[in-house]
């Protein structure tokens, strides 16, 4: 979460989270998850990833924030297929993915690709252990 400090930004973080663990605390009540397995601990890690891939802090993972998100893995996408990422969680039709979609996609069955990639990533970094490297892969082709 190095990407644009600043007193702003640390403001935007602390409502942010504030927010999701108001959801969090809802969700844990919610009748419809309560067979899950370790509930908290995992809306916890939810929370980390979510504010990890929504990148201005607006509560949603838009076609910008995943961009980046995207680059910051190593994994640059195309437009195209950013936006098909989106609309495969976004039910809303908002061209962007709240929390309680994000949630869904992670708790529900159906495979998407951006479920995929942060389960990959969640693998990677343990596998990965101490050491700690952010992947800055930029190309003429991500030039907007
Ligand atoms: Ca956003």
């Amino acid at each position: 979460m190095d990407y644009q400090g600043g007193k702003k930004h640390g403001q935007l973080l602390e409502e942010i989270e504030v927010k999701l663990d108001d959801t969090n605390k809802d969700l844990l009540e919610d009748d419809l998850y309560k067979d899950i397995e370790d509930l908290g601990e995992k809306l916890e890690s939810f929370k980390e990833k979510f504010i990890q891939f929504d990148k201005d802090l607006d509560g949603v993972i838009g076609v910008m924030d995943l961009k980046r998100a995207m680059e910051d893995l190593g994994q640059p996408k195309t437009h195209l297929e950013l936006m098909k990422m989106i609309r495969e969680v976004d039910k809303e039709k908002k061209d962007a993915i709240n929390y309680k979609e994000f949630i869904d996609m992670m708790l529900g069955a159906k495979t998407t690709v951006l479920k995929l990639v942060l389960l990959f990533e969640s693998k990677a970094k343990k596998d990965e252990g101490q050491k700690k490297e952010r992947p800055a892969k930029k190309s003429i082709s991500d030039l907007p």
